[in-house]
Order: C-alpha cells, then sequence, then structure tokens
C-alpha cells in the first residue's frame, strides 16, 4: 500500500516584518525577499503605531513566544512603528524609514533614527534599499547562532560578488 505523504508544515517565522500601511508593501518587499533568499521565513503585518495601535500592542507582546527573534518595522510620516515596537520588547528592532510624504522619508528617517537613550531601533537606510538591508540585517543575527542561515549568507554574498561585471 503506498503510504501518503504529510504535508509539510510552513516554517516557523523568526522574523516579524511590520508596515505602517499595506500601501508601504512593494516598498517593504525586499526585505522579504533577503529572508527568502536566506531560507529564513518571516511574518509580515500590516501594524500602524497610529492608526492600530491595541492591533500592535497584542501582536509585539505575543510575538516572542510565537517563535519571533527580529523586528523589521518599516513606516512613513511621523514614522513612530519602530519606536513603539523597541519600547514594547527586547527583541531586536531594526527600522527602515519610508518615503510616503511631501518629505521625500526625511522626516520618518528622523522620527526612527532618533532614539530617546534606552530604547534602541537599529535604522537602516530610506526605502527599498533599507528594507533589503535590513532583511540581510536580521538574516546576519540570526546566523550568529544557525549554521545554515550562515551558510545561506556566505553563498548570497559570494554570488553577489561574483554578478558585479568586470566592465560595464
Ligand atoms: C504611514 O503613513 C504608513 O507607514 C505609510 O507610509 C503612510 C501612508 O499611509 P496610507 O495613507 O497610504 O495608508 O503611517
Amino acid at each position: 500500500m503506498a503510504t501518503k505523504k504529510s504535508p509539510r508544515r510552513p516554517a516557523r517565522a523568526r522574523v516579524a516584518i511590520l508596515m505602517g500601511s499595506a500601501s508601504d508593501a512593494p516598498t517593504m518587499q525586499p526585505a522579504s525577499d533577503a529572508l527568502e533568499a536566506l531560507g529564513v521565513a518571516c511574518d509580515v503585518r500590516v501594524i500602524s503605531a497610529h492608526r492600530t495601535p491595541e492591533r500592535h500592542t497584542r501582536y509585539v507582546r505575543g510575538a516572542e513566544k510565537k517563535g519571533i527573534e527580529v523586528f523589521i518595522c518599516g513606516a512613513g510620516f511621523a514614522a513612530h512603528l519602530a519606536g513603539v515596537t523597541a519600547a514594547l520588547t527586547p527583541l531586536p528592532v531594526l527600522g527602515v524609514p519610508l518615503d510616503s510624504s511631501a518629505l521625500k522619508g526625511l522626516d520618518s528617517l528622523l522620527a526612527t533614527v532618533q532614539m530617546p537613550g534606552g530604547i534602541p531601533v537599529a535604522t537602516f537606510g530610506i526605502g527599498k534599499a533599507g528594507a533589503k538591508n535590513a532583511g540581510l540585517f536580521a538574516g546576519a543575527i540570526l546566523a550568529r547562532s544557525d549554521a545554515r542561515v550562515r551558510r545561506a549568507l556566505n553563498t548570497y554574498r559570494k554570488r553577489q560578488t561574483a554578478a558585479v561585471p568586470q566592465r560595464p
């Protein structure tokens, strides 16, 4: 009798990617792409510190128990998402300022980076490059204690180097 293969359970998310609005999703996509390239599962959520404060508190407070080890928070305008997340958890919080207002992300950069002493947020560049680097940095944090992620990160970097042409 043929044995039926049980469907593979989806990997447990180790990184939470929060964004202030669904309109931030295209800019934050490189963060999940980078983590996917490293074989790290993530949980992507629309959560706003301003518009959904209760959803925010509930999610962050329950995240560690569910296996989340790192937060990536992308937001535009007066971007308090990363800072308030860091206020709610001792887990590492990586902030990505987004260019969604008339001030082109300078407002969110300052709001994300200028944390008062005691509640750190590691702040990345504005927009897609910042999101990509936040994803890679989250992978680098996990790689310190996970040989599989470390190997994937080394391979990623080698491939990136090999893809740079000698001439234009
Ligand atoms: C911020 O306001 C969000 O992170 C987003 O970047 C910006 C605009 O949000 P929507 O008005 O498009 O929902 O809180």
